[in-house]
């Protein structure tokens, strides 16, 4: 069974010194707003500016419906639908390259980040693979984070995709993954039973009758709260993103900021 769900994020600085992050999401994956508004939690945390890439517009009927969506969630949000294969979108990105800026690209395994900056470059400078045909995954073809000059002159981060926000979209599944622990649960005498010194606690009878094992029991309590610290932060980021777009009268952020980190959290698989 996978450890994953259980096991607890690490944070790590991916980056540091990054000003401006480019969030990668291919148009021909599937389409989460809720995993967008991790990485611009992630992103935001570590004092970065987002921008977010929507790759392979090649490969998509409609890209503008699809930018119009990540507007509607994060309105000063720059959102740009690119193709490398087409070259579409170079433009959109040159104020972000300039030269001395550093940035990064993220996202999941196979949006497209390596196939970004090779473009970028004009040469081959990263591995890239192919899909899956079955289901649009990347492989994780990029290992390890790694600098490269651009010709613009800006330094761009390529990162490996990431596998973390696989437990932030656990959210919904992960008491399927413990059902077992959800339905001893469902048997204690109190509704709202914590299962530390409550009376008639099923979950405290089957650890200490051997029914359930004392880790699996663990994990399980290290993701609900590890979910329940991201639902306050998401809370916060929420707030804090709407609080500042009304300062700016729902204006797009101004540009040269210069920023920190990235914070991102990792999880062993
Ligand atoms: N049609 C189309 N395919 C693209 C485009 N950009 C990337 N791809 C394809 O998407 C696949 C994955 O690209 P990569 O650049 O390796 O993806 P990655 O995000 O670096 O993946 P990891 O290194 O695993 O995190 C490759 O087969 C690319 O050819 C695009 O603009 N259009
Ligand atoms: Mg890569
Ligand atoms: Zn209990």
């Amino acid at each position: 069974m996978r450890r994953a769900a259980g096991s607890r994020p690490d944070e790590q600085i991916i980056g540091a010194n990054i000003d401006t992050v480019f969030i990668v999401v291919s148009l021909n994956e599937d389409w989460n707003l809720r995993r967008i508004e991790r990485y611009l939690i992630a992103v935001q945390d570590g004092g970065a500016r987002p921008v977010l890439l929507l790759t392979k517009a090649d490969l998509c009927e409609e890209p503008e419906r699809y930018v119009r969506e990540a507007r509607a969630i994060a309105p000063e949000l720059p959102v740009f639908p690119i193709s490398a294969l087409q070259d579409l979108g170079r433009d959109a990105l040159a104020p972000f390259l300039v030269p001395g800026a550093t940035v990064g690209a993220t996202g999941s395994s196979g949006v497209g980040k390596s196939t970004l900056l090779n473009w970028l470059a004009g040469e081959s400078r990263q591995a890239v693979q192919g899909i899956r045909e079955d289901d649009a995954r990347g492989r994780h073809t990029t290992t390890h984070r790694e600098l490269f000059v651009l010709p613009s002159g800006a330094v761009w981060l390529d990162t490996p995709g990431m596998r973390e926000l696989q437990l932030w979209e656990s959210e919904d599944g992960w008491q399927a993954t413990f059902s077992d622990i959800e339905a001893l649960a469902a048997s204690c005498r109190f509704r709202d039973c914590r299962h530390e010194a409550e009376q008639g606690c099923a979950v405290r009878e089957a650890l200490s009758g051997g029914e359930l094992d004392p880790a699996r029991y663990a994990n399980y309590r290290k993701t609900e709260r590890e979910l329940a610290r991201l639902a306050q932060k998401e809370r916060r980021a929420g707030k804090r993103v709407a609080k500042e777009a009304a300062a700016r009268g729902g204006k797009p952020a101004a540009g040269g900021m210069k920023q920190k980190s990235m914070r991102v959290h990792e999880v062993e698989d």
